[in-house]
């Protein structure tokens, strides 16, 4: 089926935009409470997260009716025209609870199952990077390209963590071990961001392990289309197991120091 990316794109600008307008709002204005937890009494879910996904399935399947859905609070549809939208209304949601300023509206598009439009907006900084497959990856009209570090020990490398203690602490201990063997490690708590921050050069390195579909559609896209492999280990697709993103040299140098710490086992 033939699909303008171009189309794709301007609606998925404009939308996240609409959607970030929305829940700085509700920060600004109101009291940010959970409003219900999931995985685990630290894995919340606020109204605020609720009504930005709404705003998002409401616009994108008005502009587009015969489109899918998938949406992190639980709103999906199936579609049949081939394009399916990977949505997280707020990632970072623990990060908007608690007012700091490192959350993002995460918007990407599918086409036959490939993810072809990425677009990841922080409402707080304003900035809002995107990405159309074979395009390159773009922010504030510049063309983005991931940074050239190729050792492991000048790399300045984003991680996270998922909600299960048990996980955490296996997490916890590869990170212990790979921290002594690179530049340093940072933990902003939003894995669109984070991609998005290999793109632009603020992380040189990226690696996590448990993310969902919606965590990693859109900035994975912004990452690779900005010249980072984007994978899990042993040539594996990245995904719930792992996500490594760094530049190719810097990947392949990273790769069995981060299989040695433990990242990726189950
Ligand atoms: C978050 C991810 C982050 C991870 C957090 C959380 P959410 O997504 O973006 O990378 O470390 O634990 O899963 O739950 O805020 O949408």
């Amino acid at each position: 089926m033939t699909v303008s990316t171009a189309e794709l794109l301007d609606l998925a600008l404009r939308v996240a935009a609409e959607a970030g307008s929305l829940v700085r709002r509700l920060r600004e204005e109101a009291e940010v409470s959970v409003a219900a937890t999931k995985s685990s009494p630290t894995d919340v879910v606020t109204e605020s997260d609720r009504a930005s996904e709404r705003l998002i399935r409401d616009a994108l399947l008005t502009a587009r009716p015969g489109d899918g859905f998938l949406g992190e609070e639980g709103g999906s549809a199936d579609g049949s025209s081939g394009v399916h939208w990977v949505v997280d209304p707020i990632d970072g949601t623990v990060n908007y609870l608690y007012g700091l300023p490192t959350y993002a509206v995460s918007i990407a598009a599918e086409v036959d199952g490939e993810v072809v439009v990425g677009v990841v907006h922080n409402p707080v900084s304003s900035e809002t990077w995107s990405a159309v497959r074979g395009e390159g990856a773009w922010l504030a009209g510049r063309r983005l390209q991931v940074s050239q570090v190729s050792v492991p020990e000048g790399a300045l490398v984003g991680t996270g963590f998922g909600y299960d203690p048990g996980v955490r602490a296996r997490q916890g201990a590869a990170v212990a071990t790979l921290l002594a063997q690179v530049r340093d490690i940072r933990r902003a708590g939003a894995a669109s961001l984070d991609l998005c921050s290999v793109a632009t050069g603020r992380l040189d390195a990226y690696v996590e392990q448990g993310l969902a579909p919606w965590d990693l559609a859109a900035g994975g896209l912004i990452a690779a289309e900005a010249g980072a492999r984007v994978a899990g280990l042993g040539g594996a697709e990245a995904g719930r197991r792992l996500v490594v993103a760094a530049n190719p040299v810097l990947f392949s140098a990273l790769e069995p120091l981060l299989s040695e710490a433990g990242f990726g086992t189950a």
